[in-house]
């Protein structure tokens, strides 16, 4: 009896150990440990029998049965352990997030047409060579008018519908009004656009604002000419609407510059054949332009017999609503959703 106890007791270890080799689940766990240690596993009944063995040799059979049971109890915790490091192995793979990864931003909205098209405008004229500066909003009379050649009582002034703050400040009716500081801190060559919003007080309608934004180009160097000028524009207006376009200068009156002028394009909208926008003539005039006055440059310390420039300021909103066929300026402001949404 002691030795078929004994034998009994050894295939059930190395059963166990060959069971135990193939666990991968705790499903499967459960049911060995049940199997070789539950209350009607093999052990349980050879364990019955050891009563059956003589007294002198139950103590052998005994310590045997305790040694095939721990081993059995250790094959359990061995792979009880395993499955637990597996389970937390796959878990990391799946759930691991990288915390010094960027965040993403939730999509709230977009970008308002103006915002997109003065970014639009920024890159273009800075892969161009230009640096940006932002205009002050509200700013004093020197700079908006006197820096810029425009004396206290000379008759342009009406030309710009200013809104004066209580302590005679100006909020800004052009972008010019950079002009001077911008000239004042750089050394030539200068290059700068300055983009900016700008302020009238107009009576409102389909084209004009009392708030719109602007954008100033100045250019300072040796030698540079108008040709430069209109070859700059030319490029930029190419840019923005995505087509061959021409340019052509009409000449005109700003006191900041001589000559002055408009610069006006081939029409966007029919390509220069005629359409009810440019009239019938088949060119818009855009923006005002011209060679910097020698006075507004030796205002801001350039030397006008060595150095000569140029400079322009556009209206953004009549840009977009050319490139996107808008017919009313008052749109852009609005708060409608209808509109702002097509921009999406
Ligand atoms: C000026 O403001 C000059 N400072 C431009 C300039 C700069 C000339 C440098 C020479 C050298 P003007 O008042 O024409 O010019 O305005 C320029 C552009 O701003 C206009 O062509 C138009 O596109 C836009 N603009 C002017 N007033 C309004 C308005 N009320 N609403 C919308 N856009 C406007």
């Amino acid at each position: 009896m002691k030795n078929e106890v004994l034998d009994n007791l050894d295939k059930l270890g190395s059963c166990a150990r060959d069971d135990f080799k193939n666990v991968t689940d705790s499903k499967k766990l459960d049911e060995l440990r049940t199997k070789y240690l539950g209350r009607k596993s093999a052990l349980t009944d050879i364990l019955k029998k050891v009563k059956e063995v003589k007294q002198e040799d139950r103590a052998e059979v005994g310590k045997r049965a305790n040694e095939v049971k721990a081993g059995i109890e250790s094959l359990v915790e061995t792979a009880t352990k395993t499955i637990e490091n597996q389970k937390l192995e796959k878990n990391l793979k799946e759930d691991w997030k990288d915390v010094t990864a960027p965040g993403v931003r939730p999509q709230r909205g977009s970008l308002h047409p103006i915002t997109q098209l003065m970014q639009k405008t920024e890159d273009i004229f800075v892969n161009m060579g230009f640096e940006v500066e932002m205009p002050y909003e509200i700013d004093d009379d020197y700079h908006n008018f006197e820096s810029v050649n425009i004396p206290k009582g000379h008759p342009a002034r009406d030309a710009w519908d200013t809104f004066w703050t209580e302590d005679k400040n100006v909020l800004i009716t052009h972008t010019s009004s950079m002009q001077n500081r911008v000239m004042k801190n750089k050394k030539p060559p200068i290059r700068i656009i300055v983009p900016g919003k700008c302020f009238r007080n107009e009576a409102t309608d389909a084209r004009h604002e009392h708030t719109f934004y602007q954008v100033e180009g100045i250019y300072v160097d040796k030698g540079i000419t108008m040709t430069d000028m209109l070859g700059t524009l030319k490029t930029y207006f190419e840019a923005f609407f995505e087509k061959d376009i021409d340019v052509k200068f009409i000449p005109d009156y700003f006191p900041f510059v001589e000559p002055g002028g408009q610069i006006a394009l081939t029409c966007v909208l029919c390509d220069g054949k005629g359409c009810k926008v440019c009239k019938g003539s088949g060119w818009l005039e855009i923006l005002g332009c011209g060679m910097i006055h020698p006075k507004v440059l030796e205002m801001a310390g350039i030397d006008s017999t060595s150095y000569t420039g140029f400079a322009w300021g556009f209206g953004l909103e009549r840009l977009i609503m050319l490139k996107h066929n808008i017919n009313d300026i008052r749109l852009f402001h609005k708060g409608d959703l209808r509109f702002i949404k097509q921009f999406n």
